[in-house]
């Protein structure tokens, strides 16, 4: 997913993901492990935020981190890119991420997701990790 900042002649600053505003993401599975790129590509900072789940940071600007831990939000610094990892367990319905800064949330740099439920017929069964590429501009 791409955090990007446009110039927007009514409202001055737009806050977008994946250069759009209030965003419909991919749907998840249950138990589908998520590698999701995040990326800066604006001059300010946005702390990155996930709802209800708790994801580790496996890559910083391409490098490892100096250690794993559990979060829930992360900030990213201008022109910056990391690698989360994270597990949608069982507990299906619209999930959220967006940016901590309660204006830049407000502005639209949000984005839901449905998570989908593991015990569904309807399930496709891939064992696949999905690849999200989120990128903030
Ligand atoms: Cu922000």
């Amino acid at each position: 997913m791409r955090l990007s900042v446009g110039a927007s002649l009514t409202e001055g600053l737009t806050f977008l993901v994946n250069g759009d505003v209030h965003v419909n993401d991919k749907p998840v599975k249950v138990g589908e492990l998520q590698i999701w790129e995040v990326s800066n590509t604006s001059l300010m900072d946005h702390p990155f935020h996930l709802h209800g789940f708790f994801f580790q940071v496996i890559e910083e600007n391409g490098k490892a981190p100096a250690y794993m831990a559990w979060k829930d939000t992360i900030n990213l610094p201008p022109r910056s890119k990391m690698k989360i990892a994270w597990m949608p367990d069982n507990r299906p319905g619209t999930w959220m991420y967006h940016c901590h800064i309660i204006e830049h949330h407000a502005a639209g740099m949000m984005g839901s997701f449905e998570v989908i439920d593991g015990d569904n017929p309807n399930k496709e069964t891939i064992a696949s990790p999905t690849h999200h590429h989120h990128i903030i501009k």
